[in-house]
């Protein structure tokens, strides 16, 4: 078991149906620790660098308008094997596919072929980084060494 870090953001459809704290609570719950945390509007420019290996694409156009929409909630997650545990919570990418019990599968269900219908980026409420890599490369772009709060253990135990 390997200690990891990873970049998750709520997108600004999970801000907008208001379920931002049923999905952090999800990664609570499995004992996943908050080291970061930011309510952030996006710019076109930004959405670039983020979805940099996407830009390309022909769905691209559809996923930064998503993007750029509204703010969206950044996260940084610590946890034991955190990067797969959290692409296992979030599920797959179309939500008509993701597995009930997964966050895509049980609050987005049916959002990716109601977006291909329509011609828009898919709301499928939520990203997470996939490797080590990007998780490196996105918790770089969204954070400063500053903004994470990884020891914080020691305040709880004078507290409480
Ligand atoms: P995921 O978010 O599941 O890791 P990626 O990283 O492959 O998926 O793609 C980033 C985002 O791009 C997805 N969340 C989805 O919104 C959009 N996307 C990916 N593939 C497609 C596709 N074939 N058609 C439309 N949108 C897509």
């Amino acid at each position: 078991m390997t200690i990891q870090r990873t970049f998750v953001m709520i997108k600004p459809d999970g801000v907008q149906r208001q379920i931002v704290g049923e999905i952090i609570s999800r990664f609570e719950k499995v004992g996943l620790k908050i080291i970061g945390m930011k309510f952030i509007h996006v710019d076109s420019d930004f959405s670039k660098k983020h979805y940099s290996d996407h830009v390309e694409k022909p769905f691209y156009a559809g996923l930064e308008d998503l993007l750029v929409s509204g703010p969206v909630v950044a996260l940084v997650l610590e946890g034991a094997e955190a990067i797969a545990l959290v692409r296992k919570m979030v599920g797959s990418t179309a939500p008509s596919g993701a597995a009930p019990g997964t966050i895509r599968g049980d609050y987005a269900h049916m959002s990716y072929a109601r977006a291909d219908e329509k011609k828009i980026g898919v709301p499928n409420l939520i990203h997470a980084s996939d490797s080590e890599e990007s998780a490196k490369k996105e918790m770089g772009l969204w954070f400063s060494e500053a903004e994470i709060y990884d020891n914080y253990d020691t305040v709880h135990s004078k507290f409480m």
